[in-house]
């Protein structure tokens, strides 16, 4: 039975990742930072079926640890400061943990278990103004926001301990990609979250930013698998995975809306305060080497992910109210 420790594991990522890998008969250990609250309502539902371990990406001597007590076969990091727009506000955590994290993990693993494969959570946000349309594992990059550039570092230190050590150290460019796990504060779960209390009468409006930024949105479910693919091959090597399809926010509003028979039009307000200091306009990817290499495809589409998420929200908050 092979062991899989996922840093980031209460992410929604995580969880995902959690469920996949334990339908695959894998030991999986998650790894979890302290904090005052409990943030396991992501895996409450598999908390028995795995194990969970105290670190944090701060702190080496934590991570050291971690591969020490479990030295694991394959380590998932997902651990990130994850949210675009709290990287200007908080530009050196986000550099921290983001960036310097990543190198803290991979000297653990040099030092300790070099045989442990390792993978990366790298982002489109690496590609930022676009140098080309659509963005592939040759594109080059241009990030656009302090997380950004804490992703750029991350992939290229994962490249570097592979051809500098051996490392079986792999980067995924994952393009975005949602569920109804996902953070209130991204764009797809504050919308559908939005529609369901407008729709049940919670809320009269909702504010958002840029409605023309465009993204290749896909279901985070479908993503977590071919994270796991890339560990599994015979020799590393980094992919993009997207869907290869691009729809702007306003498209997303006017689905999600029109779903519970409303007209974005009459609940959408656009909000500076939601505008970002340098965007990120348009991102689609070519995924054709993971659907070549990997054998890897989106099962889940557009449609049909926000339609989902819609309904998760009205499920939820129905029950809530209830
Ligand atoms: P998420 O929901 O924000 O989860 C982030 C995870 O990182 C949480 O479990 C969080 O723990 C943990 N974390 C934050 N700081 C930490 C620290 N100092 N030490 C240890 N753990 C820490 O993110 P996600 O959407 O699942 O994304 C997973 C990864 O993929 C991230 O690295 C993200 O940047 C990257 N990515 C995401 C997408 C996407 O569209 N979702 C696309 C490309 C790349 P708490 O629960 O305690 O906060
Ligand atoms: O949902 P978002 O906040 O996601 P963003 O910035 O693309 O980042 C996500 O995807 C990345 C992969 O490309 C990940 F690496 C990253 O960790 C994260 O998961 O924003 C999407 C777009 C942006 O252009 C933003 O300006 O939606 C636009 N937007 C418009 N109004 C808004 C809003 N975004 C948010 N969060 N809130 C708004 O009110």
């Amino acid at each position: 039975m092979s062991t899989a420790i996922i840093t980031g594991i209460t992410g929604q990522d995580g969880s995902y990742l959690a469920e996949c890998l334990l339908a695959k008969g894998y030991d999986v250990v998650g790894m979890v930072r302290r904090s005052s609250t409990v943030t396991f309502q992501r895996i409450k539902h598999i908390q028995d079926d795995i194990t969970i371990i105290q670190g944090d990406l701060h702190d080496q001597s934590s991570l050291v640890d971690v591969i020490e007590r479990y030295r694991p076969d394959e380590v998932y990091n997902l651990a990130a400061q994850s949210f675009v727009p709290t990287s200007w506000n908080q530009p050196v955590l986000t550099g921290e943990v983001t960036a310097l994290g990543v190198t803290r993990l991979l000297e653990a693993i040099r030092l300790i278990n070099p045989q442990t494969r390792f993978y990366q959570a790298s982002s489109s946000e690496m590609f930022g103004k676009v140098r080309e349309v659509p963005q592939s594992e040759s594109t080059p990059f241009y990030p656009r926001s302090p997380y950004g550039v804490a992703k750029v570092y991350a992939h290229w230190i994962t490249v570097n301990y592979r051809e500098s050590y051996d490392l079986y150290a792999v980067s995924g460019i994952l393009f975005n990609h949602e569920s109804p796990r996902r953070g209130l504060e991204f764009v797809t779960r504050k919308i559908s979250y939005g529609v369901a209390r407008i729709k049940l009468g919670l809320s009269k409006e909702l504010r958002l930013g840029n409605l023309e930024s465009r993204r290749d949105w896909g279901f985070a479910g479908d993503y977590v698998e071919a994270m796991r693919l890339m560990l599994q091959r015979g020799a590393p090597e980094d992919f993009v995975i997207g869907t290869g399809v691009t729809h702007s926010v306003r498209e997303l509003c006017e689905l999600a809306f029109s779903h519970v028979g409303l007209d974005y039009n009459d609940f959408v307000v656009q909000d500076p305060n939601f505008y970002r200091p340098a965007e990120v306009d348009l991102l689609v990817s070519d995924p054709s080497k993971a659907v070549k290499d990997l054998e890897w495809q989106p099962k889940i589409g557009f449609e049909e992910l926000i339609h989902m998420m819609v309904d998760e929200d009205l499920k939820r908050l129905a029950l809530e109210i209830d």
